[in-house]
């Protein structure tokens, strides 16, 4: 059972009307997804960032990055949306504006019914030539063989951009890349307009996102926060919920709608 919440801090949630949700890889886990930054499972935990998200790491192993993404890919497809995005999606029943920006590339939000997601790092299921940054389609055959992540004969060659012959890379934001900008600006506005946000599964350490809760708060909005560790953000935020956002996330959402679902 959880602690109940504070009434005034009820009443100032129940009160907001612009609802911003930013998330991180901890919104997946629970769908079976690793996150990035835990010390056991997450992947640079593993694996050496700057040789997998950045364009040097790329242009060293294409072969390697285009592995790691692909059977990333794979995993998101067959993942299901877990009861913390499906809570994310109920607030569009109880708020008049409810957007959701995510550091994630795999899509849950989408597909657990979020109608206004902002992707801040891309999207999985999405790819670009490398030299001309333009949008390139590609399937996966549903018959491909499995990758390995750190078997290198699984791992197939990088296909070619139809038009210019230059490899295809995966529509995400590496490190010393710049975030898209429509979804950037956006989420800036949604952030400044906001007056509640929730702050779900992210570590809060890689910028630009980091600033986003930082600036609802300067501009009014009540910060409320849902991880299993304490973050960057902890002190900052009016609220923090310890604990996984799958069961976290709907027990907030019920005591928002004035239900009684216990966690
Ligand atoms: C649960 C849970 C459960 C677990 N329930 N919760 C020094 C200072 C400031 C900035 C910099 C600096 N040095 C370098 C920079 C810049 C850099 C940066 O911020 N680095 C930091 C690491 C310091 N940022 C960039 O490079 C960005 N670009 C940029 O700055 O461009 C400048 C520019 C401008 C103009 C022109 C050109 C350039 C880009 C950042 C891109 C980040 N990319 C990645 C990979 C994306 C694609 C992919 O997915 O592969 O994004 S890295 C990785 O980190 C990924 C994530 O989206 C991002 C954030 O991670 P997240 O989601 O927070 O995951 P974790 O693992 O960190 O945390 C999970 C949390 O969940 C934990 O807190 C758990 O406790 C919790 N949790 N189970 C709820 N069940």
């Amino acid at each position: 059972m959880n602690e109940p919440i504070a009434p005034h801090l009820l009443e100032r949630m129940r009160a907001a009307r612009r609802v911003i949700a930013l998330t991180g890889a901890g919104v997946s886990a629970e769908s079976g997804l690793a996150t990035f930054r835990d010390p056991l499972t997450g992947y640079w935990s593993r694996f050496n960032p700057q040789e997998l998200a950045s364009r040097e790491g790329f242009t060293r192993d294409p072969r390697r990055v285009w592995a790691w993404y692909l059977a990333r890919r794979r995993k998101a497809r067959e993942a299901n949306p877990n009861p913390g995005h499906y809570a994310l999606a109920r607030l569009q029943d109880i708020y008049p504006e409810v957007v959701v920006v995510t550091q994630n590339i795999d899509g849950l939000h989408a597909r657990a019914g979020s109608r206004d997601v902002v992707e801040l790092h891309g999207n999985l299921a999405r790819f670009r030539c490398f030299d001309e940054d333009i949008p390139v389609d590609y399937t996966d055959p549903a018959d491909a063989a499995p990758i390995v992540d750190d078997d290198p004969t699984t791992w197939p060659d990088v296909p070619r951009c139809p038009q210019c012959g230059g490899m295809l890379r995966p529509d995400v934001v590496w490190f010393g890349e710049a975030l898209p900008v429509a979804a950037w600006t956006r989420a800036e506005e949604t952030a400044l307009a906001s007056d509640l946000c929730l702050v779900v599964g992210t570590s809060a350490i890689v910028y630009p996102a980091a600033v986003l809760p930082m600036m609802a708060r300067q501009s009014g909005a009540m910060v409320v926060e849902v991880n299993p560790d304490p973050t960057e953000l902890t002190r900052r935020a009016a609220l923090s919920l310890r604990g996984p956002s799958g069961e976290m996330l709907p027990w907030l959402v019920a005591q928002i709608a004035g239900g009684g679902a216990s966690a």
